[in-house]
């Protein structure tokens, strides 16, 4: 009985985690996190997603409010503030959410920088704040003349001092095709482990350094 639970669990974790039958995703898992925690700023710090020597997005921290500035031709998945109001919350999304054309209802692929926190006096406003602090964010970006898509996870745990750690985040290789949120290659530990996981191993293991 117990055996049958656990494959039952395999499966539906598996589930969680088939990606496209289009393509193939490429995976960057960092051995050290990019750290953004630097109160009062300013740091930035360069995403260059898929190695070509070409930054894609820029993180950037200065007085508490932690951002995101996609470089030209691409953009992040994000929630804009409704006129007459300027820019944009950098959305946080979960395991299995679809990254592609269509933007999840209200959200919008946002070109312009979008902000994942911002802290004052009176507390922290945007998608990744406690509790809800770590999470995927979905981009777009340009490799040569053609778009593709991918996943970014975050811990904004360290969020209200200044901005959090980014952990590696994956891309379809297949442009203009849709990734899932926390997909990686298959056959692969890390579909079994999923990248929670993998963040509380990275954890422990700096810990004990
Ligand atoms: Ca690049």
């Amino acid at each position: 009985m117990q055996s049958r639970r656990f494959f039952l669990l395999l499966g539906s974790l598996l589930a969680l985690y088939v990606p496209s039958i289009h393509g193939a995703i490429s995976f960057t898992w960092l051995d050290e996190p990019i750290n953004m925690t630097r109160w009062p700023g300013p740091y930035s710090a360069d995403l260059d997603l898929d190695a070509n020597g070409i930054v894609d997005f820029i993180l950037q921290t200065e007085n508490l409010v932690f951002e995101i500035v996609p470089q030209t031709g691409n953009a992040v998945l994000a929630w804009p503030y409704p006129p007459p109001d300027h820019g944009s919350l950098a959305l946080r999304l979960t395991d299995g959410q679809t990254i592609g054309d269509t933007p999840p209802p209200g959200s919008v692929w946002w070109e312009d920088r979008s902000a994942f926190s911002a802290w004052n006096n009176l507390g922290g406003i945007g998608f990744w704040i406690p509790p809800d602090v770590t999470g995927y964010f979905g981009v777009k970006f340009l490799i040569g003349e053609n778009t593709h898509y991918g996943w970014v996870y975050l811990d904004n745990s360290w969020g209200a001092l200044g901005g959090g750690d980014i952990y590696g985040w994956a891309y379809e290789t297949t442009p203009y095709t849709s990734i899932l949120a926390g997909a990686v290659p298959e056959p692969s530990t890390f579909m079994l482990l999923g990248i929670g996981s993998l963040v509380v191993l990275a954890r422990i293991r700096r810990q004990n350094r």
